[in-house]
């Protein structure tokens, strides 16, 4: 009777897990693919069929991938596997600027909003390095009004400039370079973000919500002449020559805004979640990997070198991306154009860096380009250091749909390439489970 119904068990896990992949393959190849033109796909090999996926083998995240010692505890793998892996990404991305000579935050403007319910402040940070240069960046933040101790609060770069992520008049417009020309449309653009940026709904759940403008602080543009003029200026070549990498600067700029978090009481700096979407959804895993301070970590369709393994042939790769985006990597990057097997470390070894500080991975079910799958696959793949660490519930790739809020996240939401209301309501759940929160 019990092998019965453990053979019986056995089928109905094999069916599951199989009607599942199933289910999860013909999401994808059911639809026309109509980004980018046929011509960029043939010209950068872009794959988008599941049955073209060439087999790869991951890099295993317990392994040094410079001398190939493999870790048998977390100690040791802090100690022996950590600062390799570290490496390796800095040779990718390019390594952060030091930190500031001199930093120091002035308050531009300060205001009741949202009803009475948030406070709003608009805080420049200066930033001076080992020439006379000053730069400066400059945050917009919430913070509920209703607390009565340090609150918890999520960190998410803009696209469009502070204005565009809520309708209110006294966000004061960047004085930066922009794709966006004219001050008429540069005012157009206020709050026209609001959509992805749900700043009631997050102050309404207890967090605090800080923002930047990334082209700020490294203009996000090709044109060297233009981004040359990055923050990052403020350092002599002898001090920190990778002034070339936007990546890696915009997460550093990320860190300057904990820094000024450190300095605000009203903030809980042990209660701090990076996020971003797409480019800077790449930039959120780099930060989580690369900044401890950061509590938790949320990557919203960050697709390639960010979430996605890039040995898997499906979307974007790294021939296109750096077709396209050369300037947000560092140079070593050209070394894996049609390469990918060779990197020395996938991107579920950046996840990985994260542990045991929990990080959510987002998808979009319809964002081909971003590789839902591949996105999971990292993020399971990352399981192995969870693991070490000793965390148990964890997620598959059996769960392809359903929101899974353990020690790290995922959700696949329907639709497209975008950061929306039902993403952030799961992040916040995420946010108040590993905060404590309620
Ligand atoms: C795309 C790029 C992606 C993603 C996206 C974005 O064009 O190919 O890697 O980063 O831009 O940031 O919106």
């Amino acid at each position: 009777m019990i092998n019965v119904i453990l053979k019986y068990i056995a089928v109905s896990i094999f069916t599951l897990s199989l009607g599942t992949q199933i289910s999860f393959a013909a999401q994808f190849d059911s639809q026309k693919y109509s980004f980018p033109s046929e011509a960029w796909r043939k010209r950068h090999k872009i794959n988008y069929e599941e049955e073209m996926v060439k087999p790869y083998i991951l890099p295993d995240p317990l392994t040094n991938p410079i001398t190939g010692y493999t870790a048998t505890n977390a100690f040791d793998w802090l100690e022996n596997v950590r600062p390799a892996l570290v490496k390796s990404f800095e040779d990718l991305y390019s390594p952060r600027p030091p930190r500031p000579f001199a930093m120091r935050f002035e308050i531009l403007e300060k205001g009741e909003a949202l009803n009475g319910k948030a406070e709003r402040r608009q805080v420049r940070v200066f930033l001076r390095g080992d020439t006379d240069i000053e730069t400066h960046f400059d945050i917009l933040l919430y913070i509920p009004k209703s607390a009565t101790k340090p609150v918890p609060s999520f960190v998410n770069m803009n696209f469009y400039g502070n204005h565009s992520v809520l309708d209110d008049p006294e966000i004061i417009l960047s004085d930066c370079w922009s794709k966006i020309k004219s001050e008429e449309a540069k005012e157009a653009m206020r709050g026209k973000k609001a959509d992805s940026n749900p700043i009631e709904h997050i102050v309404d759940n207890g967090f605090a919500y800080l923002t930047f403008y990334h082209s700020q602080v490294f203009p996000d543009t090709a044109d060297k002449t233009i981004n040359s003029q990055n923050v990052s200026r403020i350092f002599s070549d002898g001090v920190f020559p990778h002034k070339r990498a936007a990546i890696s600067i915009w997460s550093w700029a990320l860190s300057r805004v904990m820094d000024y978090i450190e300095t605000n009481p009203q903030l809980d700096n042990g209660k701090v979640a990076v996020l971003g979407h797409s480019r800077q959804g790449k930039t959120a895993l780099l930060t989580g990997a690369l900044d401890t301070r950061f509590a938790l970590v949320i990557s919203n369709a960050s697709g390639c070198m960010g979430a996605k393994i890039s040995r898997r042939n499906y979307g974007e790769n790294i021939s296109s991306i750096m077709a396209n985006f050369a300037y947000w990597f560092s140079d070593e990057m050209k070394n894996y154009i049609f390469a990918e097997d060779k990197m020395p470390v996938d991107q579920h070894q950046l996840l990985s860096l994260i542990a045991p500080r929990p990080v959510y991975v987002e998808t979009c079910q319809e964002d081909y380009w971003s590789d839902p799958k591949g996105q999971l696959e990292a993020l399971v793949a990352a399981n192995r250091v969870y693991e070490l660490f000793g965390a148990k519930d964890l997620p598959a790739m059996s769960n392809p749909k359903a929101p899974f809020c353990g020690a790290t996240g995922y959700h696949m939401r329907a639709g497209k390439h975008k950061l929306a209301l039902e993403d952030w309501k799961y992040f916040i759940n995420f946010a108040k489970k590993h905060f404590c929160i309620e």
